[in-house]
């Protein structure tokens, strides 16, 4: 899949990063942010993006593991302030599961029992 380690012109979550569009920023370290997500499905639906642009979940686990675990940790940390530490943590991979951002994001659902839907 396409990637570029550089903010794109047409990125959304770049733009957010830069501070060039608004959003509900919750939590941020020096390389992840998490701000809501525009469109909630569940009391807590947080979106936890790195900094840096990657494509999607797989460009971010080879090329810097430890990102990903800052990603995992600032879900949890989101988790637990905002609702009771308990999440879901999804990625969508690929347009046919849903990714419609090509910006690594992990979705953290949380703040209510959660069914299981995936299709
Ligand atoms: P996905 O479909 O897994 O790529 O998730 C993309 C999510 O991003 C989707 O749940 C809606 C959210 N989203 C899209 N545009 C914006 C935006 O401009 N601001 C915020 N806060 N969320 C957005």
């Amino acid at each position: 899949m396409a990637n570029s380690h550089n903010p794109t012109a047409d990125c959304i979550f770049c733009k957010i990063i830069a501070g060039e569009l608004t959003s509900q920023t919750i939590a941020e370290t020096d390389r992840v942010i998490a701000f809501r997500d525009i469109n909630p499905q569940a009391p807590l639906h947080a979106l936890i993006v790195p900094k840096r642009h990657y494509g999607d979940v797989a460009q971010v686990a080879g090329a810097d593991p430890e990102l990903l675990a800052e990603m995992v940790s600032l879900a949890d940390e989101v988790a637990s302030e905002h609702a009771d530490g308990q999440f879901r943590f999804i990625f969508n991979s690929g347009p046919n599961a849903g990714q419609s951002v090509f910006h690594v994001h992990g979705h953290v659902l949380g703040g209510t029992k959660l069914g299981w839907n995936p299709a």
